[in-house]
């Protein structure tokens, strides 16, 4: 309890203070609210990290006006009961300009605040929102990027059973949460992508519960090893860290999401990865020169390179050469016994 109030202190005092200290001029002010914590969550961090690369470009450029954009980035924190009213406050403070978010929950939170609040604008990224005016949203084709992360994890874990072993693909997607984009679109796709690589694959699905707990992630990835899953791609924010201690101290790979994941750890094999930061600095530069389109919900993929498959080329042309090596030693007994007359 005492946590839950100090973390609501600094949120609203981080508001005041940067409400207050503001001085009248044409500067424009930002704020970001982050859906969470920024530490662990990669579309979070990359939210972050691409508006603050707009703003600093910005004053390389001098371009639109001079005056510097203030910037306030706000974390709701973990519990999402306390999102709705985190968020009104932060409108309700009627200081910012721009409020920028990423999360596939939030159109539901700005469509209301939008009709109290007609002239707060806002900027959604992972989120789709069409037709409101005070709106400017862009999110991904998350069915390119789970079939990505599917198709590579069940072609690494072909490659990485065993000779003697029946080659049977078994991998894993470990959530944080249900979710609709999650239930309808990633995980789908993710079972989607290893059925076209190997039809019979077996596709597991669990739920740590929350985005933190990577202690319980981890428990999870033992449990998922031990009965014969060799590849995990976690979405679970802050307790991946489990999954990939996991992956240190056992025997299986990892496919990443969001991020290229590859720095984290040498078992992570590939990335299905979003090019959030370039997006975000692309309209939010595009926001401070007026240019922003509201009103429309713009759906970015593969075609456009917002969507991509990052291999950690090392390893993963190591493990997909494994394959071939495997499929050689079993053709190549059957070539010895053909006899060829010269002619
Ligand atoms: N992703 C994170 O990395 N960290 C989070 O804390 C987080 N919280 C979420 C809460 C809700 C209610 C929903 C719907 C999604 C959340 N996501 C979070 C997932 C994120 O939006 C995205 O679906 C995944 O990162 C896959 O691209």
């Amino acid at each position: 309890m005492a946590k839950k109030c100090t973390t609501i202190v600094i949120f609203i005092v981080s508001i005041c203070f940067f409400s207050c200290t503001r001085q009248e001029s044409t500067t424009k002010k930002i704020a970001v609210f982050v859906p969470g914590v920024v530490s662990g969550s990669p579309l979070y961090a990359m939210l972050v990290d691409g508006v603050r690369q707009a703003l600093a470009d910005q004053q390389t450029h001098d371009f639109a006006d001079s005056s510097p954009t203030e910037l306030v980035v706000a974390e709701a924190g973990t519990n999402q009961a306390e999102w709705a009213s985190k968020l009104t406050a932060l409108v309700a403070a009627e200081e910012y300009d721009l409020i920028i978010s990423s999360n596939p929950s939030l159109p539901d939170l700005v469509a209301p605040l939008t009709q109290k609040f007609p002239k707060q604008k806002f900027l959604l990224f992972d989120g789709f929102l069409d037709g409101n005016q005070n709106v400017a949203s862009f999110y991904y084709n998350q069915q390119e990027q789970g079939f990505l992360a599917g198709y590579s994890a069940a072609l690494v874990s072909q490659a990485t059973k065993p000779l003697d072993v029946v080659k049977k693909v078994h991998i894993a997607l470990v959530a944080a949460q249900n979710y609709p984009v999650m239930d309808e679109i990633i995980f789908p796709s993710f079972k989607a992508g290893a059925k076209a690589f190997v039809p019979d694959a077996q596709v597991d699905f669990r739920l740590v519960g929350n985005w933190f707990d990577a202690s319980k992630a981890r428990d999870i990835a033992y449990t998922l090893y031990n009965e014969g899953v060799n590849v995990i791609l976690p979405i679970a924010g802050g307790a991946n860290q489990g999954v990939l201690s996991a992956a240190r101290d056992l025997d299986f790979s990892i496919i990443y999401f969001d991020i290229d994941g590859h720095d984290l750890s040498p078992r992570v094999v590939a990335s299905s990865v979003l090019e959030q930061k370039k997006l975000v600095f692309e309209q939010v530069s595009a926001y401070l020169k007026g240019q922003l389109e509201f009103g429309t919900a713009q759906l970015l993929g593969v075609n456009d390179s917002y969507v991509k498959l990052a291999p950690h080329n090392a390893i993963f042309t190591e493990k997909v050469l494994a394959t071939m090596e495997n499929s050689m030693k079993s053709i190549i007994p059957t070539l010895k016994k053909t006899t060829y007359k010269n002619e």
